[in-house]
């Protein structure tokens, strides 16, 4: 399969993210995509090729206007205040405060706009966020004309995005964006599998009214884990889209068996979607080793993973999400898609 991959991502490299009363350097790094870049290369499997640039629309399909001209114009705002360093947001919106009246002072948006404070804007970060998200198209658009899988080599990551917030290192929904594209190019059905180890919040909230997008996420129980806030089993959808999300939460500690028979428990609800396209949200932070993350996988599993999707038989496309054992997650990027092309097989 083809990677579709940008060198624009090194352009984003925040300093740091708040975490536990400290500023501490930021997890989600340049180094990341390189490893993965690596691993595909040497996996031998297939090409790597430049992403094809996207109209400004492709975009708004999935997030707010406002919420993208913020992203394009925070950090010339920023530093017109004099700041040199990262954008952060420091106050939220949250329960008793109003959230239908977008401030104009920076502070107030970049608050306004995100989830925490992981999210830093730096000079070049629209640049990369603009790029990744046309890794996603591009691959998208390799899937709808006609190729059996691709995969999106984005960075930074998307699933915690929403259609009008960042957060959890994500900026642009590049998984919702590819999605909403391959439903505007002929798909009736698209199905997405999200495998990263934090639920992938910002998904389910742009598909949970929707019946053509059937949403699945296996994760760290919110409970005990980050985002907190959403991930719960009992979340099925709303309205028209009521059945068509699906919770899959996990205690801290859960290893290879038990993550694969959970898996396996909700193939069937995918396949029952008869799905025309399958777009898995590929986070490898499930990693045993994972510095932020609480899973026991193994590479095998992750060779594992890739054999359950495949079993699918659906056109697929893989985009990067999260992994932050830099040094092993290109390895199990490539055991991923190699399981699938031999699970293909
Ligand atoms: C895309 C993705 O995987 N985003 C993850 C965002 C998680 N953000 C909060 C993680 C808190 C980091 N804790 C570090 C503890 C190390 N001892
Ligand atoms: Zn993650």
């Amino acid at each position: 399969m083809l990677t579709i991959y940008s060198d624009d991502h090194r352009l984003h490299h925040g300093a740091a993210e708040l975490y536990r009363g400290q500023l501490v350097p930021c997890f989600e790094m340049p180094s990341r995509a390189d490893h993965v870049l690596d691993a595909v290369r040497a996996a031998g499997l297939g090409a790597v090729i430049a992403p094809d640039r996207f109209d400004r629309a492709a975009l708004t399909r999935v997030h707010a206007d406002d919420y993208v001209a913020f992203l394009e114009t925070a950090w010339d705002e920023w530093t017109a205040l004099g700041e040199t360093g990262d954008a952060l947001p420091y106050v939220w919106p949250a329960r008793g405060l109003r959230q239908d009246a977008p401030p104009d002072h920076i502070d107030g948006k970049l608050g306004f706009y995100s989830i925490d404070a992981a999210v830093p804007i730096t000079a070049g970060t629209w640049t990369a966020v603009r790029s990744a998200a046309d890794c996603a198209l591009t691959g998208a658009q390799l899937v709808a004309g006609g190729a059996p899988a691709a995969f999106a080599l984005c960075r930074p990551p998307g699933h915690h995005a929403g259609a009008r917030t960042m957060g959890g290192f994500c900026y642009l929904n590049n998984a919702a964006i590819a999605v909403q594209y391959l439903r505007d190019h002929g798909a009736a059905r698209v199905a997405v599998l999200d495998v990263d180890y934090h639920h992938g919040n910002g998904t389910q909230d742009i598909f949970y009214a929707r019946s053509d997008v059937h949403v699945t996420s296996l994760h760290g129980d919110p409970r005990q884990e980050y985002p907190f806030f959403l991930g719960h089993a009992d979340e099925r959808g709303v309205g028209e889209g009521l059945g068509f999300n699906r919770n899959v939460p996990l205690p801290w500690g859960t290893d290879g068996a038990t993550y694969l028979a959970a898996l396996d428990g909700a193939m069937g609800d995918i396949a029952g979607f008869a799905p025309d396209f399958v777009v898995v949200s590929l986070g490898v932070d499930t990693f045993a080793e994972d510095p932020i993350s609480h899973f026991r996988l193994h590479a095998p599993d992750f060779t594992a993973i890739g054999q359950r999707v495949a079993s699918l038989g659906r056109p697929t496309l893989f985009v990067m999400e999260g992994g932050y054992a830099v040094a092993d997650i290109g390895v199990n990027v490539a055991a991923v898609l190699s399981g699938f092309e031999t699970g293909r097989a």
